[in-house]
C-alpha cells in the first residue's frame, strides 16, 4: 500500500511540473480509434477495390497529423530561404500534396521501395531522413542528405532512389527496381512515380508493357496535380483518365488530398503486386499550392480563386485535424502543441542549414563513382583540384 502512494505521489507531482495545456491534453479521455467512411475509388479493370470505410487509432493520426505539418512548414521555410537567395538553383515544392508522400509511406513497409521525379522534398522526409538534412541539402551545405552536392531533386534514402530530374525517365528505373524486387524473391514492391505531365512519356508506356508481361510487383503512381509545367492537364492530355492509361494494367483513381484514402488505396495495390498478379497503376487526385517551381508563381494558368478553393475546402491536413477532433481522437489544443514543436524542429533545421560550412572546393568531384580507382571523364577526374574564383 506504501508503495502504490508513493507511485500515485510521484505521478501526481509529475503532472504538477508540467504546463498547464499538457495536463489538459493529459486529462482528457481521448478515443483510441474512429471510423470513417472514405471516397470509393474510381476503378479500372478490377472487380473490386479498396475498402470504402477504415479505421483510424489515435496513435497513427497523431503521427500522421505531424508529418503533414512537418512537410508543409519544411516546404515553406525553403520557399523564404529562396526568396533570401540562401536556396539556389532548382527547388520544386509540394505544399498540397502531402497526403500522397505521408499517406503512401502509411500503406507500406519501410523495405519496400520507392522513386520519384523533382518533387521529392516530401519523400525524402517520409522516407526517414531528418527536415535538417533535407534544408542543408537544398542550402548546399556538408550536413546535407547528399552532402551538400544534389540539391531539390537529388536526394536519396534507404530504399528512396530520388529525386529524378528528367520528366518521366525514373519510371523505367522503378520498373527495374521492382525487377530486381521479384529477382530476387523477396516479397517487396517499388511505388513508381510520376507528375500527370510525364503520363504523356513514351517511356512510361514502354515500362507499363515491361512490367506486366514480367508481372513486376510496381506501383505506377501518377500524382496528378492538374498542371504540367505552366499547363493544364486538359490541354496537355488526350485522356486525362490516368488511372485507365496502363490499358492492360488495372487502376485505381483516388482522393490525393485523403490521407486516409490514399492509405487504403495504397495497402490494397501493394496486397496486390504481392500476390504476383504484377504492375498496378495509382491516379492520386492532389493539388499544388506553390507554382511548378521557384521560378513560376503558378497563378498565370490558374486563378488564385482556384487554389484559395482548394485550400479552403480540401486541404488534406485541415481535413485530417477534423477528422480527429470532431470523432474525439485529438484535442485542438493538442494538436496546436503539435505545431509548435514542428515549427521549433523547422527553426532549428534552418538554423543548422545556414550555420553549417559548405563542401569544400576540393572535395567538389568526389562521391561521383562507387569505384575506386580515378578515370577521366570528358576531361575531369575526381582528384581534380578545383580553385575558387571569388
Ligand atoms: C525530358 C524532360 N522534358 C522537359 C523537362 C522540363 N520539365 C520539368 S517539369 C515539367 C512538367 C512536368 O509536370 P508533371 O509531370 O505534371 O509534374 P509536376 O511538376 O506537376 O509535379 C517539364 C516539362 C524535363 N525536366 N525533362
Ligand atoms: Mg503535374
Amino acid at each position: 500500500m506504501r508503495k502504490m502512494l508513493a507511485a500515485v505521489s510521484r505521478v501526481l507531482s509529475g503532472v504538477a511540473q508540467k504546463p498547464a495545456s499538457r495536463v489538459l491534453v493529459a486529462s482528457r479521455n481521448f478515443a483510441n480509434d474512429a471510423t470513417f467512411e472514405i471516397k470509393k475509388c474510381d476503378l479500372h479493370r478490377l472487380e473490386e477495390g479498396p475498402p470504402v470505410t477504415t479505421v483510424l487509432t489515435r496513435e497513427d493520426g497523431l503521427k500522421y497529423y505531424r508529418m503533414m505539418q512537418t512537410v508543409r512548414r519544411m516546404e515553406l521555410k525553403a520557399d523564404q530561404l529562396y526568396k533570401q537567395k540562401i536556396i539556389r538553383g532548382f527547388c520544386h515544392l509540394c505544399d498540397g500534396q502531402e497526403a500522397c508522400c505521408v499517406g503512401l509511406e502509411a500503406g507500406i513497409n519501410p523495405t519496400d521501395h520507392l522513386i520519384t521525379a523533382y518533387r521529392a522534398h516530401g519523400f525524402t522526409f517520409t522516407r526517414g531522413l531528418s527536415v535538417r538534412e533535407i534544408l542543408a541539402e537544398l542550402t548546399g551545405r556538408r550536413g546535407g542528405c547528399a552532402k551538400g552536392k544534389g540539391g531539390s531533386m537529388h536526394m536519396y534514402a534507404k530504399n528512396f532512389y530520388g529525386g529524378n530530374g528528367i520528366v518521366g525517365a525514373q519510371v523505367p528505373l522503378g520498373a527495374g527496381i521492382a525487377l530486381a524486387c521479384k529477382y530476387n524473391g523477396k516479397d517487396e514492391v517499388c511505388l513508381t512515380l510520376y507528375g500527370d505531365g510525364a503520363a504523356n512519356q513514351g517511356q512510361i508506356f514502354e515500362a507499363y508493357n515491361m512490367a506486366a508481361l514480367w508481372k513486376l510487383p510496381c506501383i505506377f503512381i501518377c500524382e496528378n496535380n492538374r498542371y504540367g509545367m505552366g499547363t493544364s492537364v486538359e490541354r496537355a492530355a488526350a485522356s486525362t483518365d490516368y488511372y485507365k492509361r496502363g490499358d492492360f494494367i488495372p487502376g485505381l483513381r483516388v482522393d490525393g488530398m485523403d490521407i486516409l484514402c490514399v492509405r487504403e488505396a495504397t495497402k490494397f495495390a501493394a496486397a496486390y503486386c504481392r500476390s504476383g498478379k504484377g504492375p498496378i497503376l495509382m491516379e492520386l487526385q492532389t493539388y499544388r499550392y506553390h507554382g511548378h517551381s521557384m521560378s513560376d508563381p503558378g497563378v498565370s494558368y490558374r486563378t488564385r480563386e482556384e487554389i484559395q478553393e482548394v485550400r479552403s475546402k480540401s486541404d488534406p491536413i485541415m481535413l485530417l485535424k477534423d477528422r480527429m477532433v470532431n470523432s474525439n481522437l485529438a484535442s485542438v489544443e493538442e494538436l496546436k502543441e503539435i505545431d509548435v514543436e514542428v515549427r521549433k524542429e523547422i527553426e532549428d533545421a534552418a538554423q543548422f542549414a545556414t550555420a553549417d560550412p559548405e563542401p569544400p572546393l576540393e572535395e567538389l568531384g568526389y562521391h561521383i563513382y562507387c569505384n575506386d580507382p580515378p578515370f577521366e571523364v570528358r576531361g575531369a577526374n575526381q582528384w581534380i583540384k578545383f580553385k575558387s574564383i571569388s
